[in-house]
């Protein structure tokens, strides 16, 4: 298995500069979706972040015949029994819970409105950011790795940083959100940053022992 490139198959800007920089130092190419001629759509329509991950990683690999990552990720509030979960990109939208929030400026912002309005009178701010990360070769091999970020609810958005709901997570340990982090320390302790360690060296392993 000879594995120089591997395609990103994310539609997401904020994490594929994320993937990006976290690949940067091991000489393997980085192609996104833009440098894909035709385009495909893979809907994210099943009930785990695993499940999702394994599900655009396999249509893009098949289609592109390349080797290729994708992630399925999300924001998980214990005080809203693991909401927004699976549905964190679309949260503003998903009507059966807790109704719909308007998008004003952009859809990452009224997430966050809609989270907050949710979260406005309850105690407990705990969180946790899930990355499920898959890795697949077709007809080859699959590789599915996960990570964590463990924190919790400000009761208003800060920092300019990051993407998503970022602006409202702070993590253990942390007086700042992760939207205040530089991309360095932010990739340092995040869920994607460590899903995506522990695929990096895993995929060091198998290329030194094929060579
Ligand atoms: P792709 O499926 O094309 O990769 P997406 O944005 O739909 O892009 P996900 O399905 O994995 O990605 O949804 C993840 C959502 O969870 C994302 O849109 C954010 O709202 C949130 N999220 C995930 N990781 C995050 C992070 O590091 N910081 C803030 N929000 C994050």
């Amino acid at each position: 298995m000879k594995v120089d490139k591997i395609l990103i198959a994310t539609t997401n800007k904020g994490k594929l500069k994320e993937f990006k920089h976290l690949f940067k130092d091991t000489g393997i190419t980085i192609l996104s979706l833009d440098d894909m001629n035709e385009k495909i759509e893979v809907v994210e329509d099943r009930e785990t972040f695993l499940e999702n991950a394994i599900k655009k990683a396999t249509e893009y690999a098949k289609f592109y015949n390349l080797p290729v990552i994708a992630e399925d990720a999300g924001l998980e509030i214990e005080a809203l029994g693991g909401f927004p979960g699976v549905y964190s990109a679309r949260f503003f939208s998903f009507k059966e819970f807790g109704g719909e929030e308007p998008v004003q400026d952009s859809i990452d912002r009224a997430n966050i409105l809609k989270v907050l309005r949710l979260m406005a009178n309850e105690k407990n701010r705990k969180a946790r950011f899930v990355s499920n990360v898959v890795f697949y070769v077709p007809e080859e091999t699959g590789i599915w790795t996960e990570g964590y970020l463990y924190g919790e609810i400000v009761d208003k958005p800060v920092g300019e940083g990051g993407f998503g709901y970022d602006p409202i997570f702070k993590p253990e340990g942390y007086q700042k959100t992760l939207a205040q982090l530089s991309p360095e320390e932010k990739n340092r302790i995040s869920h994607r940053g460590k899903a995506v360690k522990k695929l990096i060296n895993i995929l060091e392993k198998i290329l030194q022992w094929k060579n």
